[in-house]
């Protein structure tokens, strides 16, 4: 009977470390204010300065906020809230949500969810340059530029490449892996991989873009506020080349998490190092 006890022990034991062979440890290197007013959508650097879409009817829109190399609120400290009454950026017609957002060639380029246009905008002037259509629902959005496309997520478990030129549908990859990828939200390319997160899930996914493959996930729960809505998910993900970091935050967060992490090797990079 002890053994027996032993036994099962063990396995309880067991199971939680086979599952977490594929969670990526990572470490929180800095924090900044984020207003408690942005529904966030996407989050993209560029030229220094971190936009953000902010969603909603009514309510969506885009900021621009300069945005320092480097942590900045030491440890400890409460950094003042931050107003979008001082950023620049520009508010949508009511009749658009706003969501995803990457850059091209220096042109922002927007999502609207349902209304099937992505919005093509000059990131100093705010101003609109033009529209493209899409079929369905735009969740979430990267440029890719390995492919040269744009990587589209729709809330389903599917990433739509589409065209720089006219964003025409070029080709869907499916998202596989031990999990279920439904509600794929926001994007952001980074080499061979897509960074993804999921609709009210905690994780950031680290999916190989040539096969779909889920090849590791980040489990950013401890980040997670307390006491807020339940609309208030993880959402938003930043690559800052300057430092080899990433910023991450959520739908009316009041921070922005800057976290630093090693990627894992893919399995081709792998064989050719091998080979050298
Ligand atoms: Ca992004």
């Amino acid at each position: 009977m002890y053994r027996l006890h032993t036994l099962i022990a063990l396995v309880v034991v067991a199971l939680p470390l086979r599952a977490a062979a594929n969670t990526l440890p990572y470490d929180v290197v800095g924090h900044y204010p984020h207003s408690t007013a942005l529904f966030t959508q996407g989050l993209e650097l560029f030229h220094g300065q971190l936009f953000e879409s902010s969603g909603l009817y009514g309510h969506s829109k885009v900021i621009a906020r300069p945005f320092p190399e480097g942590s900045t609120a030491p440890e400890g400290s409460t950094p003042p809230e931050e107003s979008t009454e001082t950023l620049r950026g520009v508010t949508l017609d009511k009749s658009l949500f706003a969501e995803g957002l990457t850059f091209h060639r220096g042109r922002l380029y927007l999502l609207t969810w349902r209304a099937g246009q992505l919005l093509e905008i000059d990131p100093e002037r705010f101003a609109l340059l033009r529209r493209h259509a899409y079929k369905g629902q735009g969740w979430g959005i990267c440029y890719h530029s390995r492919r040269d496309l744009f990587a589209m997520s729709n809330g389903s478990d599917e990433i739509q490449w589409r065209r720089t030129s006219d964003f025409s549908l070029v080709d869907t990859l499916t998202i596989t892996g031990a999990g279920n990828y439904q509600r794929l939200n926001e994007l952001e390319c980074h080499g061979d991989y897509i960074l993804a997160n999921q609709w009210k899930q905690p994780y950031l996914l680290v999916i190989d873009a040539r096969s779909g493959e889920v090849v590791s996930q980040l489990d950013l729960s401890a980040l997670i506020p307390e006491g807020l809505h339940q609309e208030a998910v993880l959402n938003g993900i930043a690559y800052d080349a300057r430092d080899d970091t990433w910023l991450v935050t959520g739908k009316l967060w009041p921070k922005i998490y800057r976290i630093r992490f090693t990627l894992p090797v893919l399995e081709t990079a792998k064989s050719a190092a091998k080979a050298g």
